[in-house]
Formats: structure tokens, C-alpha cells, sequence
């Protein structure tokens, strides 16, 4: 099949999960036609099956916001004409779904509706709890999903949400975010303490993009919790909105020296495989793919018991689950966790396991599926 991909190129699990959505399909023989602003995080290595459109909205001096909606649908447009594009996979309702319905509507006088690409949409969350929140922004979501072949969400979270908010006239497909475990899997290196300075204290982690569901404070809560009772060091991955409040936070309470800001990584498989526990306290998560890949390096989790985390996560089999905002709670769980070895290493096991059951390539065919049903269905 050609495959056209929208997505954000920005440090974030939709990006990542489109990025290594294409990789995989590409890797089958599929030829697949990227868009986006600007080439997406995990791309990686050249590959002669995928192609990447940068997309670059017009700038002027009279409009205050460039277009990007607009030039997006215009680039999906000409490269679906010429390079045939038999499905044009938009990963967000919003602008990447609308821009597809646009492109299509673009090419109405030009190709026959039957010729016409598909077009599949994956909500990944943040397009509906978020962004489709915000009642000026609700109607374009709608119509987003509605004018869509396909909708996917990542989990049944998601799917029941968006019908509870949206009620679209369009069948929503639950396919969950996947994780390769050919790539993540525990290997540690003590290479990589060292380069830290790290001794052979228990590391926390926690990788995000900092925004504020991510309750960044709930973390260094929980973590100072931990640090008053064994020697502890977190490691924080990313950087977004919530990093600079945090440090300051971290200073004040003379915890500074045992958290550490890394910033943006490409790389997190290293610091997994050194990782005893990763702390997901967000406020609400369609999915979490971090903690999946955590997971799949072996690393148990403590997550709340909000949005898609219960789908994949089993409470005290792969991790702890809490309500949103219980630091005690959490805190305990981690001790727990941390202070008994046998218990650690069991739940460690049990979420290599469970990282399986969302192998890239098991998913990768469902998508592939989903994709030949839509074109068969034209
Ligand atoms: O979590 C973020 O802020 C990034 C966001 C994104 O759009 O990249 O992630 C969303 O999509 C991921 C991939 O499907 C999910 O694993 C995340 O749970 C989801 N984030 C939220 O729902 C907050």
C-alpha cells in the first residue's frame, strides 16, 4: 500500500508511535509519504520505502498565525495525486484529520471519489480530553472524526470519551499503543551509572514532555517520600512547561543534588535498563506510552488508576494504580516496590510479559487490517 502519515514531529507518544507505525510498515514494503512540520523524533535512519514532506506554512506580515492547517492539506493533496497515496493515516483529529478532509476535497474534481485516498485518524488523547474540551474548538473535532473513513483511539478510554463528549455517527476501533521489544529490553550498563555519577541507590524515572497532566509535583512528592526513607536517585526525561517550576522546587527542598534534569532524549533504552521503578502520576493518560516502554525494559510502574493505565497495567502484577493526586499512596506502593527485591523482581517479569502482548508487530498488523478494510470498503 502508499501510506501517507500526518503527525506531530514533537517529543510526545503520538509522534513516536507514528514514527514507528511508518518504520514498521515500511519495513513490510509498504511506501509511506510522512507530513509534518518538521521530521518526526524517532525517524531515525534512511530508509528507501519512506519519504518526508516538510510542510511550511506561508508566512506574511498581515496574518498574525501562519496556515499551517491549510498548507498541510495542500502538501497531502499534491503528494496523494502524483504519488498515488492509497490512505492517508492522520494521527489527531485536529488539524491532521481536517487537513486530510480538505486535501480530499481538493482532489474532488481531479480523481474519481473511488480513486481517492482513505482516510484513517488515530486519536490519541490530548485531541479530545484537552484540545476537544475547549467548546471553540468541539465542532471542528466532530466533523474531524465524522468525515473520517476510520477512527481509531489507543485505548477503550479514549473511544468511550470521545463517544461520551463527540457522539460520532462514526464506529470507533480501539488499537492500543505498541512497543518494540526487540529495541526496549533491559540491558544495564554500568557504564551508564557511572557517566551519572550514580552509586547503587534504586533510580526513579519519569519521561514526559513536562505539560501539566503530567502532575510533574505529584512526582518530586512522591519521590521525596521516597528519598526520607532509602537512598534514591530520579532521573527526569524531557522538558516542557512544568521542568522550570520543578528545579525550582527541587532547590527549595534540598533534594537537588538527587534529581536529575536530562532533558530532551532520543535514546531512553539506557536509563530504562538501569531504572527500579518509573512514576506516571498523570491526571489523565488515554494511554501512557512511556510506561509501556518502562515496562517492556522491565521497570514496574506506579500510575493512577485514570484514563487507559488499567488497560495495560495490573494492579500489583505490573505495578500499583492509585487515584489521581495520592502521594501517600503512591509512596507507599513505591516502598513497597522498592524495599522488597523478591516482589520487584516478580512484578520486573510480569512486565516484560506484558510488554509482548503489545508487540509492534502484532499491532502494526492490525493497523495494516484496518487500512485494507477501509480501501476495500470504498
Ligand atoms: O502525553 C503527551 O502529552 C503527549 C501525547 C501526544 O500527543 O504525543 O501523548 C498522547 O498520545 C500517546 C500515544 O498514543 C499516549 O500514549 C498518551 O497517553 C497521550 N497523552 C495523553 O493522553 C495526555
Amino acid at each position: 500500500m502508499k501510506i501517507g502519515i500526518s503527525c506531530y514531529h514533537t517529543y510526545g507518544g503520538s509522534g513516536a508511535i507514528a514514527a514507528e507505525l511508518g518504520k514498521a510498515l515500511a519495513a513490510k514494503g509498504h511506501i509511506i509519504h510522512f507530513f509534518s512540520q518538521a521530521a518526526p523524533f524517532r525517524l531515525g535512519a534512511y530508509s528507501p520505502n519512506i519519504f518526508y514532506h516538510e510542510v511550511e506554512a506561508m508566512h506574511y506580515p498581515l496574518f498574525e498565525c501562519p496556515f499551517y492547517a491549510l498548507a498541510l492539506a495542500s502538501k497531502i493533496a499534491e503528494v496523494a495525486l502524483y504519488e498515488k497515496l492509497d490512505v492517508v493515516h492522520a494521527h489527531y483529529a485536529i488539524p491532521h484529520a481536517m487537513s486530510a478532509v480538505l486535501a480530499r476535497q481538493m482532489l474532488e474534481d481531479t480523481c474519481a471519489e473511488s480513486r481517492c485516498f482513505r482516510i484513517a485518524t488515530t486519536l490519541h488523547g490530548t485531541d479530545i480530553t484537552v484540545v476537544g474540551a475547549d467548546r471553540s474548538m468541539q465542532n471542528v473535532v466532530r466533523l474531524a472524526i465524522n468525515k473520517s473513513d476510520g477512527v481509531t483511539a489507543v485505548s477503550s478510554y479514549l473511544k468511550e470519551e470521545t463517544i461520551r463528549m463527540f457522539s460520532p455517527r462514526k464506529e470507533i476501533s480501539v488499537i492500543p499503543n505498541f512497543v518494540d521489544t526487540s529495541l526496549f529490553a533491559r540491558s544495564p550498563n554500568q557504564a551508564v551509572r557511572e557517566q551519572l555519577g550514580l552509586g547503587d541507590e534504586k533510580i526513579i524515572i519519569h519521561i514526559s514532555n513536562f505539560r501539566p497532566v503530567k502532575c510533574i509535583g505529584d512526582i518530586l512528592r512522591v519521590f521525596e517520600g521516597i528519598g526520607r526513607r532509602i537512598d534514591a536517585t530520579l532521573l527526569l526525561v524531557g522538558d516542557g512547561p512544568e521542568r522550570s517550576d520543578a528545579e525550582i522546587w527541587v532547590r527549595e527542598q534540598g533534594i537537588a543534588d538527587r534529581v536529575r534534569f536530562l532533558g530532551k532524549l532520543d535514546d531512553i533504552v539506557p536509563l530504562l535498563s538501569i531504572a527500579d521503578l518509573m512514576l506516571m502520576p498523570s491526571n489523565v493518560e488515554s494511554f501512557g506510552l512511556a510506561a509501556l516502554e518502562a515496562m517492556a525494559c522491565g521497570v514496574p510502574v506506579v500510575a493512577t488508576d485514570a484514563g487507559g493505565f488499567p488497560e495495560f497495567i495490573a494492579q500489583g502484577e505490573h505495578g500499583y494504580l492509585l487515584p489521581p493526586g495520592d502521594i501517600a499512596g503512591m509512596t507507599e506502593k513505591s516502598m513497597l516496590l522498592l524495599a522488597n527485591p523478591e516482589h520487584w523482581a516478580e512484578c520486573s517479569a510480569a512486565c516484560v510479559l506484558q510488554a509482548k502482548r503489545f508487540e509492534t508487530s502484532l499491532l502494526v498488523e492490525q493497523y495494516e487490517a484496518y487500512y485494507r478494510a477501509l480501501i476495500e470498503g470504498a
